[in-house]
């Protein structure tokens, strides 16, 4: 009944538990080894939930800031889990939400010295993959196979996905860009450790060389999705061996495309020029053919009403173009200074931004714009304020009244925060406040983004850690084809689980439909317990920015 971040606090960090309960008073910090008490402190007053008959009271032990091995006890309560205070307290989880991405490539061995006891065959080698009736074009007409080899699998499904790898890697590359000390330092023990790049980047190149495969080179169109027909069994992916199909190209696939390329154009200069100025043409051509093909939109059903095979794995449909159109003239402006793809910001009111997702992705044009709005020509002048002021209105929103939610979180100040992938949620809700932090370095943004971690690893209505690994609570059985069908008792290391999801749009059982407490840890709830690459990313991002600001 003690909620906590289960892995570490950083001894300049604030630190707060969460006791489930009323009337509880006193609470001590117990040092695990010598079982002495090295702190007391008052519990403070309950507050109800908004969504139950819940009552939490708050643990503030900030001003404890001595390093070692913990845990909190609460008179006539009980123990909490173990937990360190330490420098560089999350950089194993740095470590491992990156590693996670390693877990999930595709077409490639992953030997024991890289993957442990998590060692498997290489599923999908997708090097001869039929291009789908509804993706036939003069140049590649049906029956045409392609190579469109490597990235990661995007979930706990073997299909790889433009619009998700989308977000994904906009939110890694700006991982790489903002705390490249702390990419750096970040060993990770995969197959090209050791080689001139930091392993970050080489991770995200996997993915990125995969992308690239998935634009058409005669016209710059770029598919929605390589993927089976049907969704694989629980099985591990080298036993995964359906045909594979790229399917309709898009305007969204390929402004979303067209936004990661520029960016990625821009990030790797120093790195490889060839590679970046590949990007950039690539880009170039995307944004192209979606000018020529506005609002092609991804319709599955539609499609399989006149195509076959039908199609019937995960959609990422998306109706409204308005934001890719924005981010992709944000990133191609920024590679290129070229006027024109100003006019898709200048034309765009911003005075609100959603929290970013995979189908909301105009916040990643703006944290972008922003990052570089110092070295940005004068006409840009006043939208950049507009944009400005909207992120940092809407950091204050968030931020205010922090004493109030149920765990003193941002995440969950209202049930809409508990969607499918809530995880992701409160991961891009600190991720919105650490853009925040960056423009106008109030400390409670910062704090407040530490909060949505703790969030993450304990500190939450379930009283699990979301990591796969990391805690001493966390998700056994999440729905994820490896570690369901793997025979390794643990579930594959460093993969956030969704999280709760009061839709509960799956078959499995939960124990409640109370919005922070719906989940359940079975393989079959897809809806509360898969992992997938675009819920990892703002982990990742998090993750690096607080050892960016901690250590
Ligand atoms: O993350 C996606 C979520 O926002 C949608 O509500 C849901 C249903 O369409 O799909 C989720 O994405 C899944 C994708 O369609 C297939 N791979 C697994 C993804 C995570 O569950």
């Amino acid at each position: 009944q003690i909620r906590l971040n289960q892995v570490g606090f950083y001894p300049n960090a604030p630190k707060q538990a969460v006791v489930v309960g009323k009337n509880y008073e006193n609470f001590k910090l117990i040092d695990q080894q010598t079982k002495k008490v090295v702190f007391r402190g008052k519990i403070k007053e309950a507050i109800k939930s908004p969504f139950s008959e819940k009552y939490t009271q708050e643990i503030d032990f900030s001003s404890f800031r001595k390093k070692g091995k913990y845990l909190l006890s609460v008179d006539k309560l009980g123990e909490s889990h173990p937990f360190e205070i330490k420098d560089n307290a999350l950089s194993s989880v740095a470590k491992a939400a990156i590693k996670g991405y390693y877990f999930q490539r595709v077409s490639e061995d992953l030997p024991e010295k890289y993957a442990g006891k998590w060692a498997r065959k290489a599923g999908h080698p997708d090097t001869s993959v039929l291009v789908h009736a509804n993706a036939v074009s003069s140049n590649r007409p049906e029956g045409t196979r392609i190579n469109s080899s490597r990235g990661w699998y995007d979930a706990g499904d073997y299909n790889k996905y433009i619009v998700n790898s989308g977000i994904t890697m906009c939110t890694l590359l700006a991982a790489l860009e903002d705390f490249p000390k702390v990419a750096s330092e970040l060993e990770l023990n995969i197959p090209e450790s050791g080689n001139s790049l930091p392993d970050l980047l080489d991770e995200i190149l996997v993915n990125l060389e995969w992308m690239l495969t998935m634009q058409d080179p005669n016209d710059g169109g770029v598919y929605h999705k390589l993927t089976n027909a049907n969704f694989d069994g629980m099985i591990m992916p080298d036993k995964a061996t359906l045909p594979r199909y790229v399917v309709q190209k898009n305007t969204i696939a390929s402004l979303d495309f067209a936004a990661v390329m520029a960016q990625a154009s821009r990030i790797l200069q120093p790195y490889n020029t060839e590679l970046s100025s590949t990007c950039l043409k690539s880009a170039e051509s995307a944004w192209n053919w979606a000018k020529a093909n506005p609002k092609v939109f991804y319709r599955q059903n539609q499609n399989n009403e006149k195509f076959k095979p039908a199609i019937t794995t995960g959609g990422y449909e998306d109706n409204n173009d308005t934001d890719e159109w924005f981010w992709a003239s944000a990133e191609l402006f920024l590679a290129t200074q070229k006027s024109l793809y100003w006019e898709g910001i200048a034309s765009t009111d911003v005075y609100w931004l959603p929290i970013q997702s995979w189908n909301s992705v105009m916040p990643l044009g703006a944290f972008s714009l922003l990052k570089a709005q110092k070295t940005l020509p004068s006409f840009t002048t006043n939208k950049m304020a507009q944009i400005r002021n909207t992120v940092l209105k809407q950091a204050d929103e968030m931020v205010k009244d922090l004493d109030k939610p149920l765990f003193r979180t941002v995440m969950g100040k209202t049930a809409n925060d508990f969607m499918w992938g809530s995880s992701s949620h409160a991961a891009n809700q600190a991720m919105f406040l650490l853009q925040a932090f960056q423009l106008n370095p109030k400390k409670i943004y910062l704090e407040a983004a530490l909060g949505n971690m703790d969030y993450l690893l304990g500190r939450n209505g379930i009283g699990y850690s979301l990591l796969t690994g990391y805690g001493s609570k966390y998700p056994m059985h999440p729905h994820h084809r490896p570690s369901i069908a793997d025979g390794v008792d643990e579930p594959v290391p460093g993969l956030l689980s969704g999280g709760p999801n009061p839709g509960q749009q799956d078959q499995c059982k939960y124990d409640s439909k109370v919005p922070d407490e719906s989940f359940s840890d079975s393989d079959c709830s897809y809806a509360s317990n898969e992992i997938a690459i675009n819920w990892n990313a703002p982990l990742v991002y998090l993750t690096m920015a607080l050892e960016h600001y901690f250590h």
